[in-house]
């Protein structure tokens, strides 16, 4: 399965590390893909074991806002 989240607020290399790592430390996340230039974040991911809301909080743990 595969999603695309909106995050406001990154803006270097080091966001997307801080993101892409964040997400891809959930059990059932298999890739993410930060694009800087226009804050979509692609996952691929196991619905059975990951819900969209928790990766809406793993990256807002990391302090960027995820908008619909
Ligand atoms: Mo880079 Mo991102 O200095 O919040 S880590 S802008």
């Amino acid at each position: 399965m595969k999603t695309t989240l909106n995050v406001q607020g990154m803006t270097c290399g080091h966001c997307k590390m801080s993101v892409e790592g964040a997400l891809n430390e959930l059990n059932g996340v298999t890739n993410t893909e930060v694009d800087l230039a226009t804050g979509k974040v692609d996952v691929t991911y196991d619905e059975d074991k990951v819900t969209s809301e928790a990766m809406r909080e793993a990256v807002e743990e990391q302090g960027y806002d995820v908008v619909a």
